[in-house]
């Protein structure tokens, strides 16, 4: 018979994490990875609080391998990432929006898991207080990609790309953190979806959604449609249904649109619906990346029992060719995802 929780039990990510370890869900070394983002997630999410007054607005003077401007948080957001995961002694190679290409970490002693993120995803929020995260996803150890293999940097850089240039098929955990009126951590590892608001008087991530599941349905849809003008008659057709309130018993759905893939897709977990970044006629793969935006977002949802898809098929089926490729995503309800994909199919 299972033991009755006392009033003052916290149940905490760490407290989580040691019962997963029992399950065999993960091991002790992607324990200590998972460890070391969670504590990257709660340095960023203290320094976006605070970024008003310790002069943390604004751009950092360059820009990313996307070409993006990277703000001054973007590039404080990636170090704190990219530290915590080399203190963890168990990363091999990470890969991350705001870095060209992927690193070797010097310092790993056993594990090698490879690990690809965005650490502040949605910056162009954080001058004006909205919502931001960090998105993350965790791949198998390798051992191919070695910093032994230093005296031959092109071999060991190709080697680096083929690594990290997996279908999300194959992750082992992803992951979000989301920086708003709450801090939110959201987590799978193949199990289930389990979401930790921080609680900053205990300093925990303490589980707050256990067993997280995105309803069927949902009738919000989450798309910038500033760029309805370029999209595809399917898609414009699409749109349009939404908002054909006779379509639906006299109510259309409802917009909401933050521009920060982390809140809208957290919105669309608990409400359900469908967030969208299509390609368009200017961009036909969209903005969205599929490595460290896509492929972990769409594990999570399909953990939750919703979709993720290209319109065309299962996002987490799409093996990257570059580290930065980007693709289009609609993701959130089943019901709602297989609507879309509905369109599609007809045109
Ligand atoms: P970023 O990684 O440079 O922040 O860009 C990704 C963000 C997503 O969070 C968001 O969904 C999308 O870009 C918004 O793009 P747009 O401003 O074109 O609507
Ligand atoms: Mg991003």
């Amino acid at each position: 018979t299972e033991r009755q929780q006392s009033q003052y039990e916290l149940n905490t990510f760490t407290t989580w994490l040691l019962k997963e370890e029992q399950k065999g869900t993960v091991d002790g070394e992607l324990a200590i990875v998972l460890s070391s983002i969670a504590l990257a997630c709660k340095q960023i999410a203290s320094l976006v609080t605070r970024a008003g007054i310790s002069n943390l607005t604004g751009l950092g003077g360059l820009s990313n391998s996307s070409g993006e401007d990277q703000k001054k948080l973007d590039i404080v957001s990636n170090e704190v990432f990219c530290n915590a995961l080399r203190n963890s002694g168990k990363t091999g190679v990470i890969a991350s929006e705001e870095e060209d290409l992927p690193v070797a970490v010097e310092e790993t002693y056993s594990g090698n898991y490879v690990v690809v993120f965005d650490p502040l995803d949605g910056s162009s929020n954080i001058d004006a207080g909205i919502s931001t995260g960090s998105i993350f996803g965790i791949y198998a150890p390798s051992d191919e990609c070695s910093i032994d293999d230093m005296d031959d940097p092109e071999k060991m850089m190709q080697n680096c790309i083929l690594n990290v240039c997996q279908p999300g098929s194959s992750l082992l955990a992803a992951g979000y953190c989301l920086y708003s009126s709450s801090t939110v951590f959201v987590i799978t590892v193949g199990d289930g979806v389990y979401g930790f608001t921080y609680d900053s008087i205990v300093g925990e991530f303490i589980l707050s959604h256990p067993d997280m599941k995105v309803p069927d349905k949902g009738k919000i849809y989450s798309f910038n449609e500033g760029n309805y003008g370029s999209w595809a008659p399917h898609l414009q057709d699409y749109i349009n249904s939404l908002k054909d309130a006779s379509k639906w018993d006299g109510k259309p759905y409802s917009s909401r649109y933050i521009g920060s893939l982390v809140g809208d897709f957290h919105r669309t977990l608990l409400y359900g619906g469908i967030y969208g970044y299509p390609g368009d006629s200017k961009n036909p793969t969209g903005k969205l990346r599929l490595l460290y935006e896509c492929a972990p977002m769409s594990l999570i949802v399909e953990q939750a029992g919703g979709l993720g898809s290209t319109g065309e098929g299962r996002v987490l089926d799409v093996c990257p060719e570059k580290v930065h490729q980007r693709v289009p995503l609609f993701i959130g309800s089943k019901g709602e995802v297989e609507y879309l994909e509905s369109f599609y199919k007809k045109a």
